[in-house]
């Protein structure tokens, strides 16, 4: 087991090996494992039939990789409309596991698994954990949400598979997460970064450093986070907050991952080929551009997924990573085209609202933007905690740190909107992901 802040390019898991496959058989592969995947959702998927007929395409069609921008686009409705079992390419008898996603409205979706699925999962769950310089030897608090939701036995699976203990927390009940992660010797943890900047500030409150836990690492994801906010998290801890990216549609976590250089989420190109289109016309965007990050499942075979609109807004790191793996980079998905807001005409993302706040020194990473219509006008008003020093100061410095808040929100955003400053702990802490926005536009 390695020291606090150890985790360097020399610690990776054998399974690791297809991130440093060479470029052109990384290729080959995924051309090879594209074309069996179209050929199983044009056989066996009503959906996906249909649209290609409409087209004219065959699955032979498709030759070259860059075939792939020929293929029509799956969203988030899709599976909405064929709820539950529309989109199978299986018998059930094949399929051995379900998850669902609720999202914000109706029906969830629903996503299925062969045994070959789990495994593939599992692949790169592992594959996550190691390039977050995790192996055998390490105890792994698992708090993410188990059932229906993906995280909590994706992550499980993936440190099972690593040789790794795991101790299968779930999230909440967070005295009790913290008692175990001091008397279980917790090396590394799973969870939201919400949550466990939750679990940080509890255990201060029950006189325990973490910076003297023995926990090293935390593998975060499920929702946008900044730079900022892993800054907040390692300061505050003493641990490596590593980044992992994934959605229910596509497999659950293990999309992308982060490695010991935290610059990037790799992709595990090899099972998931990622596209960046510009959101308005679906047109291919050039390297390196930002835009919507679209993904092809190469080896799903309960529920493949071709081209799915992940509405997750990122760039491609078109640099080799110094860590030597060959699979392509992402930018951190720092927010969702689908969770803009307008204020007076200025489009406003809660990441920009979350590094505009963090810039100033004495905020605390918990904060709700408040969305209220007035005689037809929309208002906006963010409420963020402060430390106990600055909320205790005198009202004309509270004014003055309120105004400094503001300042720096404008700076970002455009335009001035109203601030209030709130006790350490009033802002509700969330187990899974955080909620950001309350919208009363439309109550
Ligand atoms: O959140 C799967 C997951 C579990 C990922 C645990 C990572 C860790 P869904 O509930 O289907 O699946 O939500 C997927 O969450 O489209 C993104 O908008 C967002 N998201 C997930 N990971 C990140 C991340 C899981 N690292 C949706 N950064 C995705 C930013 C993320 N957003």
């Amino acid at each position: 087991m390695k020291g606090k802040q150890e985790a360097d390019a020399s610690t990776f898991h054998s399974a690791s090996a297809p991130d440093y496959i060479p470029a052109p058989l990384l290729r080959d592969l995924q051309l090879k494992r594209l074309r069996s995947i179209v050929r199983l959702a044009y056989e066996r998927v009503e959906l996906f039939r249909q649209r290609l007929e409409e087209r004219r395409i065959v699955p032979d069609d498709i030759r070259r990789l860059e075939d792939i921008a020929s293929l029509p686009f799956t969203v988030k409705t899709d599976l909405r409309d064929t709820y539950p079992f529309g989109l199978f390419a299986c018998p059930l008898e094949e399929i051995v596991r379900l998850h669902a996603s609720s999202g914000t409205t109706g029906k969830p979706i629903v996503v299925a698994y062969t045994k070959e699925d789990v495994d593939v999962w599992t692949n790169v769950m592992v594959r996550t954990l190691a390039s977050c310089g995790l192996g055998p030897g390490d105890v792994i608090q698992n708090s993410y949400g188990y059932g229906l939701f993906t995280g909590g036995l994706g992550a499980h699976y993936g440190a099972e598979g690593l040789g790794a203990t795991v101790i299968p927390m779930s999230g909440g009940n967070t005295d009790r997460q913290i008692m175990v992660m001091r008397d279980f010797r917790v090396t590394a943890i799973c969870s939201t970064p919400s949550y466990f900047l939750h679990l940080i500030e509890r255990a201060s409150e029950l006189g325990i450093d973490m910076h003297e836990l023995p926990v090293r690492a935390g593998v975060f994801g499920a929702e946008p986070w900044t730079d900022s906010m892993r800054r907040h998290i390692e300061a505050h801890s003493g641990i490596k907050a590593y980044d992992l990216y994934g959605l229910s549609e596509i497999v659950g976590p293990g999309v992308a991952c982060e490695c010991c250089r935290q610059d990037g989420l790799h992709f595990f190109e090899d099972h998931f080929y990622p596209e960046i289109i510009d959101p308005a016309t679906g047109a291919t965007m050039p390297d390196g551009e930002e835009g919507e990050l679209v993904l092809t499942t190469l080896s799903k075979r309960a529920m493949p997924m071709i081209r799915y609109r992940t509405r997750d807004i990122t760039a491609f790191i078109t640099s080799p990573c110094s860590c030597g793996r060959t699979l392509r980079r992402m930018r951190r998905v720092s927010r969702r085209s689908d969770d803009m807001f307008i204020i007076r005409g200025i489009n406003v993302f809660p990441s920009q609202v979350e590094s505009a706040l963090l810039q100033v020194e004495g905020t605390l990473p918990h904060y709700q933007i408040i969305l209220t219509r007035e005689k037809g006008l929309d208002e906006m008003e963010v409420q963020i905690e402060v430390t106990p020093e600055i909320f205790s100061d005198k009202i004309g410095a509270l004014e003055q740190f309120e105004a400094q808040l503001m300042d720096s929100l404008e700076r970002v955003l455009g335009i001035r909107v109203a601030v209030r400053l709130v006790e350490p702990h009033s802002i509700q802490r969330s187990e899974g992901k955080a909620k950001r926005i309350i919208d009363k536009r439309n109550a």
